[in-house]
């Protein structure tokens, strides 16, 4: 059995990994073309992104139909010899569950829409006010209103996401049923892990109009959100020790993760929560240009830490998804220092409390596209707010840099594989831009290279298994109050690692409040050091990884 904290996970984003057969897609054959590269990184589970079948509005994340695959991806055979392929190389599959909401052409919601009185109660309709206007003024997470008028029946329905993909009605329990049929059905086919897409907003609470957000606080971590979760955890994965399960929490509270995460709590594994990826945001905007607020970072990360520890409670933790700007573009060094800063990014996360997670091409570090035109987008969300953004009164060349710097799209871009045409992702045109660096960042190059960023990586994963204090220690925030040093001690049973780093392209000086003698460094990205007494002069985006085990433990 694995122990998911010393595990590691991999995320596949399949459209854009690798295309086996040229139509410009990546899809499964493509994944197990590739097993034995991520065998080769050392990642224990592969959490792979929706390839149900889906008209693809949202990337999948729209499913019609959550027991077929996407012919575009291929077909159930290939995902048996996904399953059976991982399993020879001892890789996890973990599947995405988005339950908060399906597609328009799901047969539930082509049902509702012809006023089947059941399906309809398996969405969520209302009356629109007396002055013919939506239910509520709740806003769409993807922009503009969350309710969508529907003619013949008279009705809006709701949808935080996109106007294609209606929200469920977890309070009917046909619905919660029809959910955890789904998971049984994945489960049958030995599926060990479970990535549950935004599942804290399944609980809606009150409909009411907000004059203080967006809406956002009726439906987060709503009413009956742990109910829900232990009937599904009892009634499906529950069953069985071997899974693993993590959920996605949007906007959440810490609060609210204790009984998520809880060791004692018979809800989820694990989760991810997004605040510490707002800090280039302002307050909940995310469409403006600032920059990132490193202390502001780095509290929250040491927050969620030592609280969620406090509360024997389990984070996954991580810089990179589908859905964000690639971090080595975001808080690290694309010029000069992009090896350094890439690896010192890596070993802040990867050292941490927490399960980590890599998503394709960070290991890599792998960079924004740099797209300057609307015509190489293709999210849904970035194409919406381009929009949004210039009806704001923004020019439209604020919108691009705006898009630049935040659209999911910097993430999306092909697999760099090797320096050939497209990155050696498709022989055929891919459905995304590729990264122009592809010709010096590419997997090739890089498994070459011992000093690359994916060796790197390599050892991180390496570490976690050979040192428990990695795995289970505790931590304790060091440097607290440093304007550029993100450093931590970790503890356990007489073991304990320090893990220093400069978070900036200059050098500087830490004076360590804890004694550093008897350390020997076990990881590094620069070969010389200059550590005096308690004295560490930093060169820019050092890291260092300092162990100690103490004899009387
Ligand atoms: O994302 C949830 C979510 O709210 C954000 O990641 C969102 O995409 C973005 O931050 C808004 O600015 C999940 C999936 O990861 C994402 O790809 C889906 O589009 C979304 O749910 C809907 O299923
Ligand atoms: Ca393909």
């Amino acid at each position: 059995m694995k122990d998911f904290k010393k595990s590691v996970v991999y995320q596949i984003y399949p459209k854009s990994f690798y295309d086996s057969n040229g139509d410009g897609i990546g899809d499964l054959r493509g994944v197990i073309q590739k097993l034995d590269y991520i065998r080769e990184l050392g990642a224990d589970y592969i959490w792979m992104t929706p390839f149900y079948v889906s008209p693809q509005k949202d990337n999948g994340y729209d499913v019609a139909n959550y027991y077929e695959i996407d012919p575009r991806y291929g077909t159930m055979q290939d995902f048996d010899t996904l399953m059976e392929e991982a399993r020879k190389r001892g890789i996890r599959i973990m599947m995405d569950m988005v339950f908060n909401h399906t597609s328009d052409q799901n047969e539930w919601f082509q049902k509702a829409l012809a006023g089947d009185e059941k399906y309809k109660n398996f969405y969520i309709f209302r009356k629109g006010k007396e002055d013919g206007t939506p239910p509520t003024n709740w806003e769409s997470k993807f922009g503009g209103s969350a309710w969508e008028y529907v003619e013949n029946l008279g009705e809006y329905y709701l949808h935080l996401f996109d106007v294609s993909q209606p929200d469920l009605n977890w309070d009917n329990e046909e619905v919660r049923k029809e959910v955890q049929n789904v998971v049984k059905f994945w489960m049958k086919k030995g599926v060990k892990g479970f990535r549950f897409d935004v599942v804290n907003l399944i609980s809606k609470g009150k409909f009411e109009d907000d004059f203080e957000g967006d809406g956002r606080r009726f439906y987060t971590d709503g009413p009956n959100i742990h109910k829900y979760l232990q009937e599904l955890n009892e009634a499906t994965f529950g069953t069985d020790a071997e899974i693993i399960t993590v959920g996605e929490m949007s906007s959440t509270s810490i609060e609210n993760c204790y009984r998520y995460a809880g060791a004692e709590e018979k809800e989820l594994s694990m989760v991810f929560s997004f605040h510490h990826l707002k800090v280039d945001f302002m307050g909940n905007e995310k469409w403006v240009m600032v920059p990132f607020d490193f202390m502001k970072l780095k509290n929250i990360l040491f927050d969620w830490q030592t609280k969620m520890a406090e509360h024997d409670a389990w984070n996954a933790v991580f810089w990179c998804n589908h859905d964000q700007p690639r971090v080595v573009s975001r808080f690290g060094n694309t010029k000069q220092y992009w090896k350094e800063s890439a690896k010192m990014l890596g070993t802040v996360i990867h050292c941490l409390r927490g399960t980590p997670y890599i998503y394709q091409g960070e290991e890599l570090g792998m960079t924004n596209p740099g797209f300057r035109e609307i015509s190489q987008y293709r999210d849904v969300e970035s194409l919406n707010h381009f929009r949004i953004l210039q009806e704001k009164g923004l020019t439209e060349e604020n919108a691009y840099q705006i898009l630049g710097i935040h659209s999911r799209d910097n993430s999306r871009t092909p697999m760099q594989w090797d320096h050939s045409k497209n990155a050696g992702f498709t022989t055929g045109t891919p459905w995304i831009e590729v990264t122009p660096n592809y010709v010096d960042i590419n997997a090739a190059a890089e498994l070459e290279d011992e000093d690359s960023i994916f060796h790197y990586y390599k050892q991180l994963i390496a570490l976690r298994k050979k040192y428990d204090v990695i795995a289970y220690g505790d931590v304790e925030p060091l440097a607290k109050e440093h304007p550029s040093v993100f450093a931590y001690r970790r503890s356990y049973k007489g073991e304990s690692l320090v893990v220093i780093n400069n978070f900036y392209g200059k050098d500087t000086t830490w004076k360590s409040e804890i004694e550093l003698k008897g350390y020997e460094i076990i990881l590094s990205n620069y070969k010389q050091h200059d550590i005096e007494n308690q004295e560490i002069r930093m060169k820019p985006y050092e890291s260092i990884v300092l162990y100690r085990k103490s004899a009387f433990a």
